[in-house]
């Protein structure tokens, strides 16, 4: 098989090897490793090679600090002299990126959904707090003293988001984050007997500490969230709403979640990754009303330094991609998969928090079983399932070693699984959960009641991974041969 992709990557990695094989190599052995494991890690995907390509290439060789105006004609703001084709490509990845959101404005810059988030935060906190403050002078001219009470200001504002343990993301206000050292930061919880969102006990605690900025989204949470109630919740105390749907994206712009659901309409900031199950590269990226749009503008130098034209170039392969109107099956599909996985898990006996899942994610409570969320993810692992561990609401296990573990289904639907492969799959998850070794308390090792257990989950994994292939464009054995030896 010589497909212009093959072509393509061959060339690539031949390039690379030639000064570099020990970097070569492994990028090599990632495709083989991706393509024999099950992905299941609830914040991966397999991206396109166009998507890819569009990376592999000198854009990245380009400073381009500012930002292009691309409401009408392009207007570039830029700190540096030659950026008209990067000016081109952010104009056009920022224009689908409303299409595709039916956002008023994008900014495309962000490094990351760490990043978005940090320039999401410093734009409302320039809007609603520096602005007010500093009227009309320049803070650049104000004097030391006068700046000092800005900056007093700007150091003392509340954020209320969603806490690690109810599902909610480190930059949402946890300690160790950056996010609880510049906010007096609160932390809403999952309910305890239902394990939902309690939109009545956030409404209260919202009314007591009556944030700058109240945060919805997650990372760790199977439902949907109302975001029309959430917009009410922050209204009624003079909050903005900042919605971070970097796991979801892809179920927003594949019209899965809509209405109430659809988190554009209702939040004035809306921060995402572009690599989850919106299937693009990895990065970041802010949306939000015509009021943000000016400071979103100035990421940098607000918070962000040059941006990576290449990832944007890229971001934008994406997002035309997410247009066609095949990918709203593919995003409906994740959600059928999830669902089917979450049902045949619990037909065999496995916990699943909440009973199942609305999006692309599942949640399985291992509190019962005697062992930690750590060590089923080395069990997974060893079994060629590649998952990760997390807390569960109200975790008594801590952070690092949780009691919980979580599984998505957006890679797995990428290469065109169903909910037929999706009880395979649950059938492989009981046979390694059922068999590993019960040791309350232990934080070594996990160990197997019966080793034969891990053979037989390993070959029903390569039992399925033979009817799938991540890039049917390439030919593994060839690059096998050429670059692994
Ligand atoms: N690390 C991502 C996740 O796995 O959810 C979020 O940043």
């Amino acid at each position: 098989m010589s497909t212009p992709e093959q072509q393509a990557f061959e060339n690539l990695i031949a390039v690379v090897s030639r000064v570099a094989p020990e970097i070569a190599r492994p990028i090599v052995q990632e495709l083989f490793d991706q393509g024999r494991n099950l992905k299941m890690i609830a914040s991966e995907n397999y991206s396109s090679l166009a998507v890819q390509f569009a990376m592999a290439n000198l854009l990245t060789d380009k400073y381009a600090e500012g930002y292009v105006e691309y409401e009408g004609d392009i207007k570039p703001r830029r700190f540096y002299a030659g950026c008209e084709n990067v000016d081109a490509i952010e104009a056009q990845t920022a224009r689908w990126a409303c299409e595709l959101f039916g956002a008023e404005h994008a900014y495309v810059q962000p490094h990351s959904g760490a990043d978005a988030n940090l320039i999401a935060f410093w734009s409302i906190l320039t809007n609603r707090v520096e602005a007010p403050a500093v009227g009309d002078k320049n803070p650049a001219t104000m004097s030391h003293e006068e700046w000092e009470v800005v900056r007093q200001k700007l150091g003392n504002q509340r954020l209320l988001g969603p806490g690690l343990y109810s599902g909610g993301h480190l930059t949402h206000g946890f300690r160790h984050n950056v996010s609880a050292k510049m906010f007096e930061a609160f932390s809403y919880s999952v309910s305890e007997e239902t394990g939902l969102l309690d939109y009545d006990a956030i409404a209260k605690q919202a009314k007591e500490v009556k944030p700058l900025i109240l945060i919805a989204g997650y990372s760790a949470y199977p439902r949907k969230v109302d975001f029309a109630k959430m917009r009410q919740i922050a209204d009624d105390v003079g909050a903005v709403l900042m919605v971070d749907m970097a796991h979801f994206a892809g179920l927003v712009a594949g019209k899965v979640f809509t209405g109430d659901f659809d988190p554009v309409p209702h939040a004035q900031v809306v921060t995402t990754t572009t690599h989850k199950t919106l299937r693009g590269p990895r990065g970041g990226m802010v949306l939000s009303t015509k009021e943000f749009r000016d400071t979103l503008n100035r990421g940098c130098p607000l918070v962000a330094g040059g941006p990576l034209p290449h990832v944007m170039a890229a971001k934008g392969v994406c997002f035309k991609e997410a247009l066609q109107p095949g990918f709203r099956d593919y995003a409906a599909q994740i959600v059928k998969n999830a669902s089917a996985l979450a049902a045949s898990l619990e037909k065999r006996g496995v916990k699943v928090l909440t009973g199942g899942t609305e999006n692309h994610l599942v949640l399985i409570d291992l509190t019962d079983r005697g062992y930690t969320g750590r060590q089923a993810e080395e069990a997974f692992r060893e079994c060629k399932i590649t998952l990760n561990r997390n807390t569960i609401p109200f975790d008594e296990n801590g952070a690092w070693y949780t009691s919980g573990l979580r599984a998505g289904t957006a890679a797995l639907t990428t290469i065109g699984m169903k909910e037929a492969e999706m009880d395979e799959v649950a059938s492989i998850y009981a046979t390694i959960l059922d068999h590993m070794e019960s040791k309350p308390g232990s934080k070594a090792k996990h160990l197997w009641k019966d080793a034969g257990a891990a053979d037989k989950a390993r070959d029903g994994v390569d039992a399925l991974m033979k009817r799938f292939s991540p890039y049917p464009a390439l030919d593994l054995d060839t690059l096998g041969k050429r670059f692994l030896g």
